[in-house]
């Protein structure tokens, strides 16, 4: 069933000894979670009490702002606990799914020793390490990894783990549409037979509050089209989900090929990239929020990151952003234009 069939069982083995015994395990994801982090979080937890653990708590820093993210956390009972109210001292183990340790977007400091890493966003090579590591960049979900591991463990699935499994393989694949592998769809196909459907809907189909409404005219204003790029500049925004929610909505527009969307969260930029036909908005991310002295990455369709700056700045860095998207995607002499103005629908 995967890209290791001998030797993934061995490595279940591996990351089974690097994380126990322990009286204590933390489970962190990245900050602001998506369904794939927390549904790669929450199978670890089940793997772990499948295999004796006493104790473990899934955390993050941030917190969790789209409508369906917060309806999944409730309808799968998934408990989280926020990363400024744990105590490093409290855990024996630490493990980290969906993101990699000393990267801007996962709260642990740095030097922070940790156990065991699963994610799907870095290019090999990543020998040796002080941890046990699986990170696969050509898998589409972290919550394809963890499905390996519990059937490699011959870990029941409940219904719930695997809606959550199923639904984290679906979103970050965009449905099977985007940098997925040969794995993600087996696992997909797998979880499909044993998740609750109604369950997904009512995740999927959540109510949604005013702001979310408010925040779709906001982004329809503001956007410019450079081209076929669309650059959505949300200003400030109360919950950094919005990027990566309106840059999914608005990257939909027909004759929009690339759409960078930012906002201003807590002194950094946050932004997010979608490409239809290139296969470099990760590096790119990485790219544009490396020379501004933030982090990022992601995927061939998918790309995010966050530049952080001192008030002060605020005009400069946002400025400098918007050089750089431009460079990096060869539009620097590109006009913009406000594509969504103006309303011309009215009978
Ligand atoms: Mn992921």
């Amino acid at each position: 069933m995967t890209r290791f069939p001998e030797s993934l069982a061995r490595r279940v083995d591996e990351f089974k000894r690097s994380v126990s015994p322990s009286a204590s395990t933390l489970i962190l994801t990245h900050d602001y979670p998506d369904p794939d982090c927390m549904a790669s979080a929450y199978g670890v937890a089940h793997l772990l009490s499948f295999w004796g653990a006493q104790h473990t708590v899934i955390s993050f820093g941030g917190f969790i702002g789209r409508a369906e993210n917060r309806a999944m956390i409730r309808f799968l009972n998934i408990r989280t606990v926020p990363y400024m109210l744990l105590e490093l001292k409290d855990f024996d183990r630490i493990v980290l799914v969906d993101c990699f340790p000393g990267r801007s977007n996962v709260s642990l400091p740095a030097g922070i020793p940790v156990h065991a890493v699963l994610d799907h966003h870095i290019a090999g090579p990543l020998a040796n390490l002080p941890f046990f590591h699986d990170v696969r960049q050509e898998i589409g979900a972290a919550s394809t990894i963890i499905t390996q591991y519990l059937r490699a463990a011959q870990c029941p699935i409940p219904e719930k783990l695997a809606t959550a499994l199923f639904y984290g393989i679906k979103t970050d694949t965009g449905d099977m549409g985007r940098d997925t592998s040969s794995e993600d769809l087996e696992c997909y196909k797998d979880m499909f037979e044993i998740m609750d459907h109604s369950l997904l809907a009512k995740i999927e189909n959540p109510d949604r509050d005013v702001a979310f409404f408010k925040m779709i005219h906001r982004a329809a204003q503001s956007m410019i089209a450079f081209g076929s790029l669309g650059y959505i500049p949300l200003g400030p925004v109360v919950s950094p989900d919005y990027v990566a929610e309106m840059a999914d909505l608005f990257h939909s527009l027909e004759k929009i090929d690339t759409t960078v969307c930012c906002g201003i969260f807590k002194k950094n930029i946050f932004f997010s990239i979608r490409a239809k036909n290139r296969d470099e908005a990760g590096n790119n991310a990485e790219k544009i929020a490396l020379a501004l002295g933030g982090g990022g990455g992601g995927h061939g369709k998918v790309g995010a990151g966050r530049i952080p700056f001192d008030k002060a700045h605020e005009a400069e860095i946002l400025s400098s952003f918007v050089d750089s998207f431009k460079a990096t995607f060869n539009i620097a002499g590109a006009e913009g234009v406000y594509i969504l103005e103006g309303d011309n629908t009215k009978g």
